[in-house]
């Protein structure tokens, strides 16, 4: 043990602690200071940033020894608080700096850092320290976060004035479609708002804190499991296995389609019989803390008899591979396209035929929170277990025959979540916890390390994919052929409705006539598939949006006006045969014509004989919505005090569902003058809240926003007076009125058919995607310039998200192109191994520009937004390489050995 006297956040502290205890540690769990949050936990992410004597300083890593006695410390608790804010916070909230914020305490304390050194930063000079600091953050874009510096550095120099820069409401006091900065931003940014690690900080002691024993193989037998050793280690109260799990062990994947061979109940909670991929938890070691836990996790002996590992679909699809899960295919379903007449006498007959191979691989996550929950029985004697899962309802339904509860004894619960883009649209660790909790009847808390949340939660799923187009000599497509099959990791799970998408999506935005083709879903012994931001359109589009741009060079024509002549226009369909609910892609690309043709200028002025630069384009487009008839609800009630809350499960990944409500329903009730801080609202508890459905197809904006509305307009007529003006809660009581509603709504949309041929969807996103890229000849290293991107999303409801969604998005398309992949467990089981972008591979300059047509379907004209930025952007940024230098990737990422070797190739 040490002691150290420090000066804290201003104050003296004194601390005892065992000397290799890291600084983070210390903060986090003997001081209680929640504020900085431990990421990465290895270095990579600056999530954990303090200053230590003026230095910046990741305190994951940095072992308390290391602190001198007497040194100077400053967390985010000391650099602003709540109703006291550092300018540096308050500029965060103002440029939606924290989306998830989950990496905003180690961003501000990062910056403070630079302020205190540099007063006067340039704009490189603030990406240059965060990129040198290693600051990550995965929702942003960083765009918004240079903007914030820049702007708390004018503040700080007294050349702008706190109160100019912090958001006015308008005049007309309506927050629709305003910068108007979130409701969780304040707590964000000061480092109040508690996440589930720090949640878990603050749990009653007798929570027992768990550690998983995890397959370390990827297909295996399991011939026995012995916890003897471990139950004797210091600490220990219990080790769970199958045996304990009282339900049927499984979670159910929820089959979609009837013509899916499997039946869904293939994921193990605890694994029995085999193990279906690395990271599969066998046991859970239940214990006083993290540390003995995991030191008695290793004691667990597990024997097992490997079984041949299918790493990829062509694998599992060898006719000599074994099924994966016996009795079950592993081709365990198809999806078929038939659009318009057969495509062979339309392809025999075409001008012009292109076809090519395309891959997009197994991007991970990356949220800078890894996974974490807790678990509990409260004095119900319910199971509660909160999480980061974005499907409350749907998760409880998936795991509680497992867990052997019924549906109306569990209760789900969100943690503010650090970001998921998908992943958690797949239950993790919910029945883990559950099962932990049921066995020890004690509360319980788990938490990933980094290597756990790479290799251990659901990943996006592989599409190999083959496709051709047909095209008359005047550029008009005639027909296409598309052939897909999706690696979707050993679980079933939506894995039959990922494949859809090829269906829908390859080809997407434009009329094509005549369209065959067949998808598949292959199971295999690589990382489970899980929906991604995109979920299946960046697979799908990447494939047409490439061979467009190989159309039209075989055409001799434009791009741009190949895609012109092609996109939906009146009396069009799209690939699965239903007619857009708006036609802007014509004004959109009206729009970007003159700033591409400026670009082009541009990139041939600038390209030299080391660095060519090149511009490339593709369009995206995405359904918000789940298929069909997707519903939603969700409760307003006037309160005694004459406030209305919001209840609903419309889940914060961190893209602002705080915000979405709030705009939604304030613009809803301005006919009674409601001010925003008169509405609250109680989200993400399925004990208190509706079903609203999981926050995932871009959905919620659209589906939840228009049960707001519902609930808000019945409200809203039972306040009425016959005069038009509108009752208080104490008249409504006073005449027996009730002042709680349900809103409800079902979207006007119609599921596919078994040809993939079906209105699935009421509103949809539309994008156009302009890359601007460098690419150095010597390396083969490619450098984004610029991306522009002009969407069609509806209405905005509120602009400084929308932003954000896009800037963020458009960065994971970014990565998706050029670096992220996982692929090799080993390599890329880190930020850095699995190629996260950080400042300087995501460009400072982004340009966005809505076109803004009201959708019938959606709350005041909105459509949804969350995914539309990472439909396709990689795309542009491949056909802008092409552009630039001739070399065609069709395999992501393009790594500069890859482009190099096509530059060489080409010689
Ligand atoms: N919005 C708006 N105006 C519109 C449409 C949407 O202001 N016309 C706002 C909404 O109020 C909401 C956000 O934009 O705050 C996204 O809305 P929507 O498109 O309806 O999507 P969901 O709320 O259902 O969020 C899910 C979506 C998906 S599927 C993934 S994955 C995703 C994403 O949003 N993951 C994210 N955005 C993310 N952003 C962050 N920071 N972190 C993630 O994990
Ligand atoms: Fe410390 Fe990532 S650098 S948590
Ligand atoms: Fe940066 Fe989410 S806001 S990681």
């Amino acid at each position: 043990m040490i002691k150290r006297s420090l000066v804290l956040n201003g104050k003296p502290q004194t601390v005892v602690t065992d000397q290799e205890e890291t600084l983070a540690n210390v903060l986090r769990k003997q001081l209680k200071l929640t504020g900085t949050k431990v990421g990465c936990g290895e270095g990579q992410c600056g999530a954990c940033n303090v200053i230590v004597n003026g230095k910046l300083t990741r305190s994951c890593v940095t072992k308390f020894k290391r602190v001198a006695d007497g040194a100077e410390i400053w967390t985010i608790e000391g650099i602003g608080q709540p109703g006291n804010l550092h300018p540096l916070q308050l500029a965060w909230m103002v440029h939606g700096g924290a989306q998830c914020g989950f990496c905003s305490p180690g961003f501000i304390v990062s910056a403070k850092a630079l302020l205190d050194a540099t007063p006067n930063p340039t704009r490189t000079e603030v990406r240059e320290w965060f990129q040198k600091n290693r600051n990550a953050c995965r929702c942003t874009g960083y765009k918004p976060l240079v903007d914030a510096v820049m702007d708390a550095a004018k503040v700080l120099n007294g050349k702008l004035k706190a109160s100019d820069l912090a958001f006015k409401l308008p005049a007309d006091g309506r927050i629709w479609g305003t910068n108007f900065p979130r409701p969780t931003a304040e707590a964000k940014v000061t480092g109040t708002c508690d996440y589930g690690a720090d949640l878990g900080v603050k749990m009653p002691e007798n929570t027992l804190q768990l550690a998983l024993v995890q397959a370390t193989v990827s297909h295996a037998k399991i011939k026995s499991i012995d916890t003897s050793e471990a139950l004797k280690m210091p600490g220990v109260h219990s080790v769970v296995t199958h045996k304990d799990v009282k339900g049927k062990n499984r979670i159910t994947g929820l089959i979609t389609f009837p013509t899916n061979k499997g039946d869904g109940w293939d994921r193990p909670i605890l694994c029995d019989e085999k193990v279906f991929q690395y990271g599969d938890a066998i046991a859970i070691v239940c214990a006083d803390t993290e540390k003995n836990a995991k030191a008695a996790a290793e004691k667990v002996k597990v024997e097992l008899e490997e079984l041949p590992a299918y790493m990829s679909a062509p694998a599992a699809m060898a006719d000599d591979a074994i099924e994966i899960h016996p009795g079950t295919p592993n081709i365990y379903f198809i999806q078929k396209i038939a659009k318009g007449e057969e495509t062979k006498p339309v392809f025999d007959k075409a001008d012009v035929v292109v076809e090519d191979d395309f891959y997009v691989g197994r991007q991970p996550h990356m949220p800078i929170e890894p996974d974490v929950g807790f678990a509990y029985l409260n004095d119900e004697g319910k199971l509660v277990i909160h999480s980061k899962s974005i499907g409350l309802h749907l998760h409880l339904y998936m795991i509680a025959p497992g867990l052997g509860v019924e549906a109306d004894k569990l209760v789900m619960i969100q943690n503010p979540a650090g970001g998921t883009f998908g992943y958690k649209f797949s239950p993790t660790m919910e029945a883990l916890v559950g099962v932990a909790a049921l066995a020890t009847g004690r509360p319980v808390f788990l938490c990933y390390d980094y290597h756990q949340q790479q290799t251990y939660t659901g990943k996006r799923s592989p599409f190999f994919m083959n496709v051709r187009l047909a095209a008359g000599k005047d550029g008009k497509l005639l027909g296409m052929e598309s052939d897909w099959t999706v690696d979707h990791g050993p679980y079933s799970e939506f894995g039959d409705l990922l494949t859809l998408r090829g269906a829908q999506f390859i080809g997407a935005g434009y009329s094509i006539p005549s369209i065959r083709g067949e998808g598949r879903t292959v199971c295999t012994n690589h990382a489970w598939g899980s929906a991604f931001r995109g979920y299946g359109s960046p697979q799908s589009e990447f494939a047409s949006e490439v061979l467009m741009d190989e159309l039209a060079e075989k055409l001799g024509m434009d791009p741009l006006e190949l895609r012109y002549l092609n996109c939906y226009r009146k009396g069009d369909t799209t690939p699965n045969g239903q007619e857009p609910e708006v036609l802007s892609l014509p004004e959109m690309i009206d729009i970007l014509r003159p700033k591409y043709q400026a670009a082009k200028a541009k990139a041939a002025k600038n390209s030299t004989a080391e660095v060519k630069r090149g511009v490339g384009i593709s369009l995206g487009v995405y359904g918000a919505g789940l298929d069909g008839p997707d519903a939603s609800e969700a409760y307003v009630e006037l309160n005694p005090d004459n406030t209305i809350t919001i209840f609903n499960t419309w889940e914060d990944h961190g893209q602002g569902a705080d915000m979405g409500s709030l705009g939604t329903a304030h613009e809803a009730l301005r006919p009674m003058g409601v001010k925003p801080e008169q509405i609250k609202l109680v989200m993400n508890d399925t004990s208190v809240a509706p079903n609203s459905g999981p926050a995932g197809g871009s959905r919620s904006q659209v589906m939840v926003g228009k049960a707001i509305i519902a609930g808000c307009e019945l409200l809203m007529a039972a306040m009425r007076k016959a005069d038009k003006t509108y009752r208080t809660y104490d008249e409504m009581v006073a005449e027996n009125i009730p002042t709680k509603y349900t809103g409800q709504w079902t979207a006007p949309a119609t599921h596919c058919d078994t040809n993939g041929v079906g209105n699935p969807f009421s509103c949809y996103m539309y994008g156009l995607f302009m890359s601007e890229v460098a690419v150095e000849v010597a390396t083969g290293k490619t450098t984004v310039e610029k991306m522009t991107l002009v969407a069609d999303v509806g209405t905005l409801c509120n602009k400084l998200v929308v932003d954000g969604q896009m800037y963020g998005g458009i960065a994971q398309g970014i990565g998706l192109a050029l670096s992220e992949d996982f692929e090799d467990i080993k390599k890329h089981s880190t930020l850095v191994g699995a190629g996260f972008p950080y400042t300087q591979q995501i460009p400072d300059d982004m340009e966005l520009i809505y076109v803004e047509t009201p959708r019938e379907h959606g709350p005041h004209g909105a459509s949804g937004t969350g995914e539309l930025p990472l439909t396709c952007p990689h795309a542009a940024v491949i056909n802008a390489i092409y552009n630039a230098c001739g070399v065609r990737i069709t395999k992501l990422p393009a790594l500069p050995e890859k482009v190099l070797a096509g530059l060489k190739a080409k010689q």
